[in-house]
Parts: structure tokens; sequence; C-alpha cells
């Protein structure tokens, strides 16, 4: 399985591009990167971190990579850095995904019901275009609503599902509870277990996950529920672990999880 992910390199605090290459390759990927930006940290926390932004080199790396006739089975895209990018990754899409290919998007916008730094409406309309060719789109409760106006989950994915066939809400606090909400020909939940407090990175940690197994070829379901699983793990780690949330998740020890269901999965083919 050859995974193109496209997302930034920042250097400091576990997100991005240093979470998807080792979480993907724990799932047994072969994983070619597209760097949308170099920063010094990401944006969540850090003041005073340095941004490039890589646009030009984006089109040169593509257009080599043109004449080596290379085709992914899976392209992921996360951070982008400007409204050209995201009108960019669509070319990638269309350049290098291979007939039958997954384009799984999350459309990194905000946390905490507001946008991180540098993204604004215009922004979150141009990431809705670019929802529209995916596969999955990975929105947390937060883009959700930036995406679609509706705080409800419910409403939110309805709106989303006229989009994208499989639209997935990777977390909401609801009168009932906290929710996965996915769409599956219709509206589907999956219970999770709240820890209090924000854990950087979790999205990024989830989204490498769910894209690694779904590339696999294990069902949206299954992909689901082993994604959950090694994301609150994760998560628990965290919280015991570090103690400034904004230096990213302590996931490394918990990778085992992708690669037994990834051996067990081979066991059995
Ligand atoms: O984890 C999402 C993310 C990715 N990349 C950059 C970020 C963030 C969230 O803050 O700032 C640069």
């Amino acid at each position: 399985m050859r995974v193109l992910a496209i997302n930034d390199i920042s250097c400091v605090g576990k997100c991005s591009l240093t979470v998807a290459l080792p979480v993907l390759s724990a799932c047994g990927a072969t994983v070619d990167i597209l760097p949308t930006a170099l920063l010094s940290t990401h944006t969540g926390g850090f003041t005073g971190y340095t941004f490039l932004g890589l646009d030009e080199e984006m089109k040169k790396i593509c257009d080599h990579w043109e004449t080596l006739g290379l085709k992914y089975d899976v392209v992921c895209s996360g951070y982008l850095g400007s409204r050209a990018q995201i009108e960019f990754v669509r070319s990638v899409k269309n350049r290098f995904l291979r007939k039958g290919g997954l384009f799984v998007v999350d459309p990194v916008l905000g946390d905490n019901f507001t946008f991180y730094k540098g993204f604004d409406e215009t922004f979150a309309k141009e990431m809705l275009s670019l929802c529209a060719e995916a596969d999955y789109i990975l929105p947390n409760d937060t883009e959700s609503f930036l995406l679609t106006g509706k705080r409800d989950p419910s409403e939110a994915l309805r709106e989303l599902a006229k989009i994208c066939p499989h639209p997935v809400i990777t977390g909401a606090d609801t009168e009932e509870g906290y929710f996965l909400y996915y769409w599956d020909g219709g509206e589907k939940r999956m219970a999770l277990k709240k820890v209090e407090g924000s854990f950087h990175g979790a999205g990024d940690v989830f989204a490498s996950a769910f894209a690694g197994l779904l590339g696999r070829g294990f069902s949206a379901e299954r992909a689901l529920s082993l994604s959950v699983e090694f994301c609150y793990r994760s998560i628990l780690r965290t919280a015991k672990e570090v103690p400034d949330k904004k230096y990213g998740m302590n996931y490394e020890r918990e990778l085992f999880i992708l690669t037994d269901a990834c051996r067990e999965q081979d066991k059995n083919r």
C-alpha cells in the first residue's frame, strides 16, 4: 500500500507529518510526503513560531513526480496553509490517486469552536469544496460546525453527507453523551469515553490511523473502532505523562494496537 500524506512539517509539537509518517508506517504503508509548510512549532499554543509556506515548492515536487509515473492507493490531506494550496491539492488528487484509490481529507480548521490562527470563513468555504472531492472526511466538532454552520452534530453530519459519501465527526459532546458520528447510508454513532482536557494532535493521530487501516482493507467500522481505541489509549497516556499538552500526544507506545491488528489481518488472508 502506497500512501501520500499531504500536511505540514511542524518541527516541534507532534502533529501533521511527524505523526502521519510513523502512524501510517505502523499500518504497513509506504508513506511519501508532500509538505505544505515548514513551521518551528505548530500554531496551537506557541507564540513566535516561524512559518514558511511551500506553495511554489509543492508545484515543482509534483512536476518531478509526474516524470516518475507515481500513483497512490491512498491520498490523505491535512493542514493546508493557504486557499491556493487547497486548490492545488485538488489537482494532486487528480494527478496521483490511482483509479479506485481513497482520498481522505482532514479539514484542519480549528478547535474549541474557534479557527486556528490564519484561517477564516473564506478558507472554510474553500475547504468545504475540497471535502466534496473526498471519499472520507474527518472533521472534529468545531470543524463540522465551521463547514456547515450547524452546531448540532446530527444536522452537521446530514449536511456533510450531501457532499461527501462518508463524513465522520470525530467527537461531539451532546446531552446524551460523547460520540463519534459517521454516515453509512444514514447516521451512525459510536460512544466515546471522555478524558477532560484538550489534547493537541489527537486529530492527526486519529486521522492517520484511520486512513492507514482503511487503506489496508479494514471495514470502515473496524478502522474507526481501532483508531478510536488507539487514540483513546494515547490520550490516557498523554494525560498522565505530558505536563504541557501543546507538546503533543504520547502515542508511540500504543502503536502496537495498529501493528497487532495488521498482523492478525495478514494471518487471516
Ligand atoms: O493538529 C492540527 C495542526 C496541524 N498543523 C499545524 C497546526 C495545527 C493545529 O494547531 O497549527 C501547523
